[in-house]
């Protein structure tokens, strides 16, 4: 175990396709952990390692890595920029100290960049961008860096080193305050400018350096560094990289920049916990570590990975999850590679690590070593934007389904499973057809099932919109004992939900019945007359009604009630009412135009249009009837360079034409039930 002084630890984030993973293999490869450079497109990643991810030739899963580099443990995440695949992303930042986020030259500022950085910002975690691909044909670094600083800001996003000839002629980066030789003339300009504005932000970080810097004095390599760590851990400096992973161009300056530039993990010297309160931070204090992934290996069983904090966690030893305040016991800790293991006594603060069969753990928790511990500040996640109906092919086989998708929901915060209250199916939510399709798949090898996937059934409601009385007599004569009972029903809008009232006056039906009376309009709201839906929003008051001493029973108040209800609600003018949701739309601005036009088409209502970080932002309200398939839409309206998040707003009526198709469906669908 390394002095904590020694120790990095950075998240690798941006859009799908920027090069993070050929990064990271080359950083490995250049530190000297591998022995051969691995290759995405070649299948020899260190990173993009299981059988999904290399049938992709992307990554799918937060890969940790380790590498020791000038005498430093850098430990790097290597996370998935696929949308669909935030969660994986999400927690890797929310785990690390720093955050690289990478940026191809060609595509320049993009939505998965933009995500990261506004995590990584919400965090307060300390931000570097890396424009790579400068070899590229359509590679534009300076134009980029445009959009970094029109977005976070002019002496926000700095550039630390500079490139020198550009696309097929990329040579070289000129570091702007290491270089010691003279930079070319294209680039002089530049190098002189934030040269300067540099050395700026380290004389104002230090009286005394200062000083000598308005003295003319040449600061040293670890003043510079010290100079700039403040504004770095504070974001008001973002040092911008320039490089390419494919001809290894500018590498070993931004591996030398995360030795130099990023602060130790106790830099800060304080620890935030979950409460809002802080504490001090130290390798002596309490061990706290935060679960950011579990998976469940088909050979070695539970592993989880964490996030040293505070303190030291050793190797065969008694851990407490605070989160869930259960005992565990830690095996062996092992620092992970990809897929190689690297077994260890013991881990400290900055240190990412995984270890086996723990049994009450879950991402998100925080383990420690006694019950009173504190509790480190607990992790969210986007909601799912995306479901599938899901069935089981072989009958009977439901209850497995269940047990396995459970147990890969543990593991995946991004996915819910739940049984729909109104529509009775088992509901498999996620963000995106191909994060559900990677869950199907596992389910299947982990749980050897079979399952059928449809869009869900949409929750219509059926309500009124008039008032209405109605009258039911439920009378039989059939030998022996009769049934007798008559109901005066009045049903009338309800902003408030389901209200029943009884205002029967001088015992037209006994006060003993009306419980049953009750019980016939809950029953009948069950199923509305239109097609079949939960009945919400109206009050129901029985005024009047018969008995009969001798042939009056519950159960024939029951049926009069659900009748009488009935016949009131078809007089009450019913209407459907559709679930709609409320939808942010993330685009870059050239797609807008298209966005809003397909939103138009599918009954939404723009509700505003803004910026954030850099990018166009479409509000809207749309049913999710329009919405079960957005995810993919989207991907392809805007060839992946879109996102979007939902959520449920509120049920409003739906226009009398589509309601038609959907009653005369049902209508079809339910013939056998009526006659
Ligand atoms: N020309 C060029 N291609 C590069 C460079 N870096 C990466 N690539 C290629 O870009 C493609 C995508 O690279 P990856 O490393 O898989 O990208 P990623 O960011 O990990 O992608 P996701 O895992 O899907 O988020 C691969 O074919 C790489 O070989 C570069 O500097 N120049
Ligand atoms: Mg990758």
């Amino acid at each position: 175990m390394k002095d904590v002084g020694q120790v990095r630890n950075l998240a690798v984030a941006g859009h799908g396709g920027c090069g993070k993973t050929s990064l990271c293999d080359l950083i490995l490869f250049k530190a000297g952990a591998v022995e051969r450079r691995g290759r995405v497109e070649q299948k020899t990643s260190v990173s993009d390692y299981t059988p999904d991810e290399q049938e992709k030739l992307s990554s799918i899963y937060a890969t940790p890595l380790f590498c020791t580099w000038q005498n430093t443990d850098l430990f790097m995440i290597d996370t998935p920029g696929y949308g669909e695949f935030i969660g994986e992303a999400s927690s890797a930042i929310r785990a690390c100290d720093n955050i690289l986020v990478v940026i191809d030259a060609a595509s320049g500022l993009d939505v998965g960049s933009t995500r990261a950085w506004k995590i990584a910002r919400e965090q307060g975690k300390p931000r570097f961008f890396f424009i790579n691909k400068l070899d590229g044909e359509r590679a534009d670094y300076f134009k980029t860096l445009e959009q970094l600083q029109e977005a976070y800001g002019k002496t926000v996003c700095v550039p630390f080193t500079l490139p020198i000839g550009n696309n097929a002629d990329f040579k070289s980066v000129h570091h702007v305050i290491r270089s010691t030789e003279a930079a070319p003339q294209e680039i002089e300009e530049y190098v002189k400018k934030y040269k300067e504005l540099l050395m700026d932000t380290i004389a104002e970080s230090d009286e005394a350096l200062m000083t000598r810097y308005l003295d003319g004095e040449e600061l040293s390599e670890s003043e510079i560094s010290k100079g700039l760590h403040k504004a770095i851990q504070e974001g008001s400096l973002v040092p911008v990289f320039a490089g390419s992973v494919e001809k290894d161009i500018g590498i070993t300056e931004l591996m030398n920049s995360f030795v130099n530039l990023y602060s130790h993990p106790l830099a800060t010297g304080k620890i935030k916990l979950n409460d809002g309160a802080e504490i001090d931070g130290s390798v002596d204090g309490e061990p706290l570590a935060l679960v950011f992934k579990s998976v469940v290996d088909p050979f070695i069983g539970q592993m989880t990975f964490f996030k040293v904090r505070n303190g030291v966690f050793k190797s065969d030893s008694e851990v407490f999850n605070v989160s869930t305040q259960a005992k565990e016991r830690f095996g062996t800790i092992m620092i992970m590679d990809g897929k190689t293991q690297i077994p260890v006594d013991k881990v400290g603060p900055g240190t990412i690590a995984a270890i086996a069969k723990l049994k009450n753990t879950k991402i998100s928790n925080t383990l420690s070593s006694g019950s009173n511990a504190h509790l480190l500040p607990e992790m969210v996640f986007p909601k799912p934007v995306m479901s599938y109906a899901v069935t089981a092919v072989k009958s009977g086989e439901d209850e497995k389904i269940i047990s396995g998708l459970s147990k890969l929901a543990e593991c995946d915060p991004t996915m819910k499973i739940s049984r729909h209250e109104e529509t009775h199916e088992l509901l498999l939510s996620g963000m995106g057809d191909q994060h559900l399709h990677i869950i199907i798949k596992k389910l299947k090898d982990n749980a050897k099932v079979d399952v059928n996937l449809k869009s869900p059934k949409i929750p219509y409601r059926e309500t009124i919109t008039s008032v209405a009385d109605s009258m039911y007599r439920h009378k039989k004569q059939s030998g022996g004992h009769g049934q007798f009972a008559e109901v005066h029903l009045r049903v009338a809008p309800n902003e408030a939900g389901f209200e029943f009232v009884n205002d029967i006056v001088g015992g037209a039906i006994p006060r003993n019945f009306i419980p049953a009376v009750e019980k016939g309009v809950v029953e009948a709201m069950a199923r509305g007359p239109l097609a079949g839906c939960t009945v919400e929003n109206m009050k129901v008051s029985v005024y009047d009604g018969k008995f009969h001493p001798v042939d009056s029973s519950e159960m024939a108040f029951k049926i009069a009630s659900r009748m009488a209800f009935r016949k009131a609600m078809e007089m009450a003018r019913p209407v459907l009412l559709e679930p709609i949701m409320k939808v942010a739309i993330m685009v870059p601005d050239d797609y807008t135009g298209d966005i809003t036009g397909d939103l138009n088409h599918k009954r939404g209502r723009i509700l505003g249009m803004g910026v954030e970080e850099g990018f166009e932002v479409v509000n809207a309200e749309v049913p999710l009837v329009e919405m079960s398939k957005y995810a993919t839409e989207l991907r392809s309206m805007t060839h992946g360079r879109g996102q979007f998040e939902m959520e449920f707003s509120r049920y409003e009526v739906v226009p009398a034409a589509i309601a038609g198709d959907i009653i005369n469906k049902f209508k079809v669908e339910n013939q056998h039930l009526e006659e």
